[in-house]
């Protein structure tokens, strides 16, 4: 009988959907375990062999605690809104639903074909209404809470409104804007409902507000830092510009000390919490407030009044007798203020250049020098003398308050731009050269040039710093976090609608139980001509407030009905909270529940917890794993779930490279000059289908002709070939649709199967690491499975019998246990493949039959490759799915050896061996060997001069 894969793969696939085999149950006596991937985006190509690494080590592991006795929560979904869809509706007029709905089959028909064990019934799709339904219930969860910094956690905005009717802002320790008024409780009492609603806006976990975004115009939208490559538009080379817009932001920087705290108890890697400790990056400091002379009296002899007060953040109240100016971003709010007439051209064409540059640019550039000086003078808090204020780009606007005290003998950006522009740079480091660098060596700094800092380290001398300007009323110690607030809005058609409407400007959340708001629709995916998002163009599109339903625009009459939001959600908002909604996906209302609806039943929450073990790609490091553990947090303050962090532990696995080829047109010809033909000419390397290439680097130059996908260019093309065959040449590049380098794992499951498939991801090597792909490498698994049916069946049928299992039988078997569930739980499932591999051989040469040997070994396999366990499983009797079936239990016994296999040696040299029982002792060794025929025979009558023995090792005759 021959391993017929394709036959027993697709037996199984039907088998497993047929049962339910891997339904998970909400209600279990066995303990719970949840594995999750991060759900893929269904785009238009497909899966390659890339993407399911980290599905398949999830699933060993998934199956490997079903055997191991968990109730295994192992779901996958489909992260179903984003851009290329939308794209795609803007070339085709498609809708994107349409290509989701499309995209969703051909993944799903891919991840069918590999043999996951995922829980279907669970499937998850972010654009699907019923899902979103319960992201704008979020997001009006979000509307109605602030953050209180008492208690540390995220409040009902009506307890605010409480305290302010209490005792107006007197007592509030909360996360807020920066720029919110003071009132009492009579003043809150008197304000008007609209002043009230814009106050509170300042105080929620999400609100409006005008925003600094890269926008492009080309474009339409808004952009995200990384979408920007040196200064435009990473799709299509287009300008972007900093732009004010008023987009719907989330306060998570209110968490910024809790996320931070949040990593310590988290199973992740190092470099992981480090790479999110440096983005939420926690400075301790002190802000200090600098009072700005009137711009005509530039002198502090006069008494000025000083309307204007800058205030800016330093690590180094310390070095505040080293301040010779001030610099402020272009951007600055006071820059128009206090910039003088003289000045303010200069000033303008200045602030113009940079709004050009985007943030990321501006941190990276340390070479550049550039600002203006806007004429005004800044008091200092302790001298009184005058301060020059600048404005330069190196002081960022989104950064603690947009404005420095430049200490140029302590900050190496202040010590340049001070050398560049000739200003002073005064030393107060004591015995210390700056003629070359700015110097501030926190260990070794001494303080001079003060009455009250002098000769003191820098820890003493910043906390005096800090209580002096304290007295003055003109600065206090403050925490500063670099993680910003999160802008939410997107200029898109294919995301979440908000659930709000405007009334004379200020956002009103429609009820929840009128959700979801689902997309309108409309005839075109773009803009509109006025420059609004694409729901701009949509006729039915107002929100009637007495029949709670979205009405027809023209019906907008301002008191009943109004305008409905025109953004739509970012693409993190659905996958910041998908976990959740795996643990009950059906539920819709909470029936028993103290709450007016939540997205997954109480018991369930309960049950589930959290991510035991999320497996994802390490892109996600700062986007999707920060937004979740917020809103995690944010539903844990608001007692919708239990738990404060959404993944236990979590496993980033590496990339699979693929290896590009390349074809080499001479420049400004048609011609395509073979590998080899290259040198000494000006040829461009082109990307071709790696199909199109065979494993000695030889184009099949017919085939790329006759692609369609490139229509005539090839066609017409001439290929110089060299030894009569086109040589390309090969570089190993991440694997990717536009490189022409994927390989697709559909052929390869016709051609080896899914368990080979499987097994050779996971043989590749670690899981962590990036490595090259190289299918030919698969067939060393593909006869290792071979080998393993072998084992089992022969020509007739199957060869497993009741044999008794042998010494060394045994032993395979057990070392096989011990080092395949150390692997696994050590997620090192590469050995694990080589330790299959040996574990067939011995027991191919021992001609092992026993069952109780061969069916144990099969329960140890079936998490790699789980289509031939279930039928060689089948085939030795058992009516029930392997998965079913418990681990394997080592017995360390019977790796104890009880006899060893003696070297017997004469003069050093070996001439036989001989087994003898571990625990005899010396004596009787020497006696054993010296009786021995062989022994006998090789010392022919003469009698040794020594015996040398070393127990469980050698003996050692000398003559
Ligand atoms: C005076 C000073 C003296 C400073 C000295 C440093 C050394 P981190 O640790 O990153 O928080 N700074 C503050 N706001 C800024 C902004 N918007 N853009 C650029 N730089 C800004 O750094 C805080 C320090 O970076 C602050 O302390 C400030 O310079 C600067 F010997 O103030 B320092």
């Amino acid at each position: 009988m021959k391993y017929d894969f394709n036959q027993i793969e697709k037996k199984w696939q039907d088998y497993w959907a047929k049962n339910q085999t891997f339904i998970a149950s909400n209600t279990s006596e066995k303990p719970k375990y949840y594995v999750l991937d991060m759900f893929p985006y269904p785009s238009g190509a497909g899966l390659h062999v890339g993407h399911p690494l980290g599905y398949i080590a999830s699933d060993i592991y998934a199956r490997y605690k079903r055997h191991k006795g968990f109730n295994v929560l192992h779901p996958q979904g489909y992260d179903s809104f984003g851009l290329p869809a939308e794209q795609y509706a803007i070339q085709t007029g498609q809708h994107p639903a349409l290509t989701t709905e499309t995209n969703i089959k051909t993944y799903r028909r891919q991840l069918d074909q590999i043999g996951f064990s995922f829980d279907w019934s669970r499937e998850v799709r972010t654009s699907s209404p019923e899902y979103y339904k319960w992201t704008q219930w979020i997001f009006i969860q979000l509307f109605e809470s602030y953050y209180c910094y008492n208690d540390n956690k995220a409040k009902h905005i009506n307890e605010l409104i409480y305290v302010f009717s209490l005792n107006g802002t007197a007592e509030v320790n909360v996360a807020c804007d920066d720029d919110v008024e003071t009132f009492t409780a009579e003043d809150w009492k008197g304000f008007s409902s609209e002043k009230k609603q814009e106050i509170l806006l300042k105080y929620r976990l999400t609100y409006l507000a005008e925003t600094e975004v890269n926008w492009c115009p080309a474009l339409g939208t808004v952009l995200a830092n990384d979408e920007i490559v040196n200064g435009v538009s990473e799709r299509g080379g287009h300008t972007v510009v900093r732009k004010k817009m008023t987009q719907w932001s989330m306060r998570i920087s209110a968490y910024a000390e809790r996320l931070l705290q949040g990593l310590e108890g988290l199973d992740w890697t190092d470099s992981l919490k480090e790479t999110q400790r440096n983005w939420i990056g926690k400075s301790v400091g002190a802000s200090v407030t600098f009072n700005v002379f009137a711009s005509e009296t530039k002198s502090h002899a006069e008494p000025v009044e000083a309307p204007h007060k800058i205030e800016v953040f330093t690590t180094r109240p310390d070095t505040i007798f080293g301040v010779s100016f001030m610099t402020l971003a272009p951007e600055h709010e006071l820059v128009s203020k206090i910039t003088t007439v003289e000045q303010k051209a200069e000033v303008e064409a200045y602030i113009e250049k940079t709004a050009k540059r985007s943030e990321r640019e501006r941190m990276a550039d340390v070479k550049t020098i550039s600002g203006v000086f806007t004429g005004a003078y800044a008091e200092h808090p302790f001298t009184k003398e005058p301060i020059p204020i600048w404005i330069g780009d190196y002081v960022l606007a989104g950064y603690g308050t947009g404005a420095v005290m430049s200490v140029p003998c302590g900050d190496q950006r202040d010590y340049d731009f001070a050398k560049h522009f000739n200003i002073e740079i005064p030393n107060i480091f004591e015995g210390v050269d700056i003629s070359e660098a700015a110097f501030a060596d926190k260990e070794k700094t001494v303080i001079g040039n003060s009455d009250f800092l002098n000769g003191m380290n820098y820890k003493k001398a910043t906390k005096r710093a800090i209580f002096e300007l304290e007295q003055l009323g003109q600065g206090e110690g403050k925490t500063n976090y670099r993680l910003r607030d999160a802008v939410f809005s997107r200029q898109r058609y294919w995301g979440e609608p908000f659930p709000v409407y405007y009334v004379n400007g200020m956002p009103q959340m429609i009820a929840k139980q009128h959700l979801p708001i689902t997309l309108p629709e409309v005839e075109k995916y773009l803009p509109t001509e006025a420059g609004e998002p694409p729901l701009g163009r949509a006729d039915v599109w107002a929100w009637d407030t007495e029949s709670n339903t979205v009405v027809s625009n023209d019906k907008i009459n301002n008191t009943s009905i109004h305008p409905l939001e025109l953004n739509t959600m970012p693409g993190w908002a659905g996958s910041s909270w998908y976990f959740f909604r795996y643990m009950e996906p059906g539920q819709t209302t909470g029936a028993e529940s103290k709450r007016d609806a939540v997205f997954a039943s109480e018991d369930a929450l309960k049950y589930w917890e959290n991510v035991d073990l999320y497996i994802g790609g390490a892109e996600h490091a700062t986007g999707h794993l920060l937004y979740s553990r917020f809103w995690v947090k944010l539903l844990k303050d608001r007692g919708f779930v239990n738990v404060e962090e959404p993944f236990k532990k979590l496993i980033n696995q590496g990339m699979i490279l693929g290896t590009s080829a390349f074809v080499y047109r001479e420049e400004n010809t048609n011609k395509y000059f073979s590998k080899g033909l290259t040198e000494g000419r000006k040829v461009l390397h082109i990307h071709v289908k790696v199909k199109y290439v065979n494993a000695s680097d030889e184009l099949d130059i017919e085939g790329l002709k006759n692609d369609s996908e490139f229509g005539e260019d090839y066609a017409k093309a001439e290929f110089i070939l060299e030894d009569s065959v086109y040589k390309v040449g090969r570089d190993v590049e991440k694997m990717s649709k536009s490189k022409y380098n994927v390989v697709n794992p559909d052929q390869i499951c016709v051609d080896y199967g899914a368990d080979s498939l499987r097994l050779y991801e996971m043989f590749l090597g670690p899981l962590e690491q990036y490595k090259p792909w190289n299918t030919a490498g698969i067939t060393g698994v593909h006869s290792f499975l071979k080998k393993l049916w072998k084992l089992y069946v022969g020509e007739n049928g199957v060869n497993v019998n009741n044999a008794e299992a042998t010494k060394d039988n045994l032993k395979t078997l057990h070392k096989t246990i011990k080092k395949v569930q150390e692997d696994i739980e050590h997620f090192s499932f590469n050995t694990s493949v080589s330790t299959f591999m040996i574990a067939v051989n011995e027991l191919t040469a021992q001609k092992c039959t026993s069952k109780d040997i061969l069916e144990p070994l099969l329960v140890l396999i079936s998490p790699y490759a789980p289509h031939i366990a279930e039928e060689l499983y089948n085939m030795l009797g058992n009516s029930e799915s392997i998965a079913t079936a418990p681990f394997p239990k080592f017995d360390p016994s019977h790796l104890v050896e009880s006899s060893k296999n003696y070297p017997i040696s004469f003069n050093g040299k070996m001439r036989f061996t001989l087994e003898l029982p571990l625990d005899m002792s010396k004596d009787e060794i020497e006696k054993t060997v010296l009786a021995h025929e062989k022994t006998i025979a090789q010392l022919e009558g003469r009698s040794p001069k020594k015996v040398i023995v070393v127990p469980g090792k050698i003996v050692n005759i000398v003559e």
